[in-house]
């Protein structure tokens, strides 16, 4: 299976940080026009909050970890206990966590578009919660989240905010089955309901955002090729260039904690 682990090169450094790449003015009448929002978030957007990335060279998770030995269900069936301890210690460390300014502005975009009769739909690919700590509303989790987990008996799920288990896997208390993390693991299918969201939200907005995201993972990479097809304005905030940075009306290259709160 391919888990799009890639290695960024020399060039990719040599941009200059928060580069606008295409006219300002352009850029702001859309932001200021723009009656219906849809933005799709990554690692990116946590990792000012201390959140590790998945593919960024040296800092990324799968630079330390082998996503083929702990992000597949094949994984858990192998090692349930392995894998349980990796997710739990990410989870215990979330927790730990603080919302960033790049959360805080999204919220405070989202609040301030509803007050005038418009919409942000926030779409993420994060399993950390920190968009809605920072009180965003109606988040669609396209990967689910990590302090969720899921019975693989009957299903059941629980919240976990405390501590670590007292036993790995952590067992059902209804039915004594080994319990997962409500995430998406690669090969398995995303919630259909989350998926039909976010494609009705990307049907209609009229600016799209993609924000700290490598742009490599399917089916959330699609959303931004379909956004694009559908004739969206489209924005990409990212460190660093990505497969879709040429294909975007817009693109600001620097820390989306520095960048969203100026836009917004
Ligand atoms: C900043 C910043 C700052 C940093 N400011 N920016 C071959 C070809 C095509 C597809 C496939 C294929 N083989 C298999 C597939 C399908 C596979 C896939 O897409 N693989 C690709 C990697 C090749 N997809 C799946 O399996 C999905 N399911 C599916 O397709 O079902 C149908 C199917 C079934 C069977 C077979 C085939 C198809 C499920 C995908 C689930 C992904 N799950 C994970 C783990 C979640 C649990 C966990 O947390 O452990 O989700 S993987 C990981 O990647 C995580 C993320 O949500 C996801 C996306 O990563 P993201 O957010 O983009 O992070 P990074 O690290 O990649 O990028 C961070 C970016 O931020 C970088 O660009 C930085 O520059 C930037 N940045 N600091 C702004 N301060
Ligand atoms: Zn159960």
């Amino acid at each position: 299976m391919n888990f799009g682990i890639r290695h960024k090169t020399l060039d990719f450094f040599s941009l200059t940080p928060n580069t606008l790449l295409t006219p300002e003015p352009r850029l702001i009448e859309t932001l200021a026009t723009a009656r219906a929002v849809t933005v799709l978030t990554g690692a990116g957007v946590s990792a000012e909050s201390g959140i590790p990335t998945f593919r960024d060279a040296l800092i990324g998770l799968w630079a330390k970890f082998d996503p083929a030995a702990l992000a597949t269900s094949e994984a858990f069936h192998r090692d349930p206990e392995l894998v349980s301890r990796w997710y739990d210690q990410r989870r215990r460390r979330t927790l730990e966590c603080q919302p960033n300014d790049a959360h805080l502005a999204l919220a405070r975009w989202q609040k301030r578009l509803a007050e005038c009769g418009r919409q942000l739909t926030l779409i993420t690919q994060n399993v950390d919660r920190l968009h809605q700590r920072a009180g965003s509303k109606a988040v669609i989790e396209l990967h689910g989240t990590l302090l969720v987990w899921r019975c693989t008996g009957c299903q059941t799920e629980r919240l976990e905010e405390g501590g670590p288990f007292n036993e790995y896997p952590p067992a059902c208390q209804g039915c004594g089955r080994p319990r997962r993390p409500a995430v998406v693991w690669f090969g398995e299918t995303l919630a259909p309901e989350a998926m039909a969201a976010a494609e009705a939200a990307i049907g209609e907005c009229d600016l799209f955002v993609s924000v700290g995201t490598s742009a490599v993972v399917q089916p959330a990479t699609g959303l931004i090729e379909l956004a694009i097809r559908r004739g969206a304005a489209t924005l990409e905030i990212n460190l660093d260039p990505t497969p879709i940075s040429n294909r975007v009306d817009f693109a600001l290259y620097g820390c989306a904690g520095k960048i969203l709160p100026q836009l917004v």
